[in-house]
């Protein structure tokens, strides 16, 4: 695997003003993540990730596959301005309102990335068990180039990319760790999949807020 980290922006466009936080550029060519390793001291991101394991509504959600229902490998929860509702097999989940601790970091995170979120899907992996599959952020209700911003807090994970259409590329991996924020630049769901895959010896939890902007599909 090649290394193709940069300390250079590589989208100018999208990250004008920089802050004087460090962070880290990956550029895959054709799509671009920057990472603010530390944006949140771990001390705090600590506290963070107690606070939202015993506040956020968690809940077991599933998909449906071959006519079974299937739950999926972790806990969710939806948050978000209300009418931000998103789309899931043809259902239209209404999310919950915002709740203090997120509407601070939402506000910093969007300072920093110079974007609006008007929601943010919450995942809590309860240990190595728990995952998410090979997807890309790519529904019609987030537009055609959305940015994510996705923030991390707790047990530090595997993150894995792979381009879409060209097999002959090399994966990306990156580490998430406690704390740390990437913002998933433009083209980059249209590019890649991404994943968090199973890591069975580990045994601590990790919970993932990914920030998104979500316009709600019209239905006739
Ligand atoms: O937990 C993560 O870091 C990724 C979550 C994710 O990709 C998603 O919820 O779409
Ligand atoms: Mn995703």
């Amino acid at each position: 695997m090649h290394d193709h980290r940069s300390e250079q922006p590589m989208q100018p466009d999208l990250f004008h003003q920089s802050s004087k936080l460090p962070f880290i550029d990956h550029d895959l060519g054709d799509a671009c993540i920057r990472e603010y390793p530390r944006l949140f001291a771990p001390a705090y991101a600590d506290e963070l990730l107690e606070t939202l394991l015993a506040q956020i509504p968690w809940r077991q959600d599933s998909i449906r596959m071959a006519g079974k229902r299937i739950p999926v490998p972790r806990l969710q929860c939806w948050m978000g301005d209300h009418g931000s509702g998103y789309g899931y097999s043809g259902i239209s989940l209404e999310p919950v309102p915002w709740q203090p601790p997120i509407t601070a970091i939402r506000q910093k995170i969007q300072a920093l990335g110079h974007a609006d979120f008007n929601s943010v899907l919450l995942n809590y992996y309860r240990d190595g068990r728990d995952s998410v599959g090979w997807h890309a952020d790519d529904e019609s209700e987030l537009g055609a180039n959305p940015v994510i911003a996705s923030l991390s807090l707790g047990a530090e994970r595997k993150f894995q990319l792979r381009h879409k259409r060209d097999k002959n590329r090399d994966r990306y991996h990156m580490l998430l760790r406690n704390g740390s924020v990437l913002f998933m630049g433009k083209t980059l769901q249209n590019n890649w999949l991404h994943q968090l895959p199973k890591e069975t010896t580990l045994h601590s939890p990790r919970i993932n807020l990914t920030f998104r902007q979500v316009t709600p599909r019209h239905r006739s």
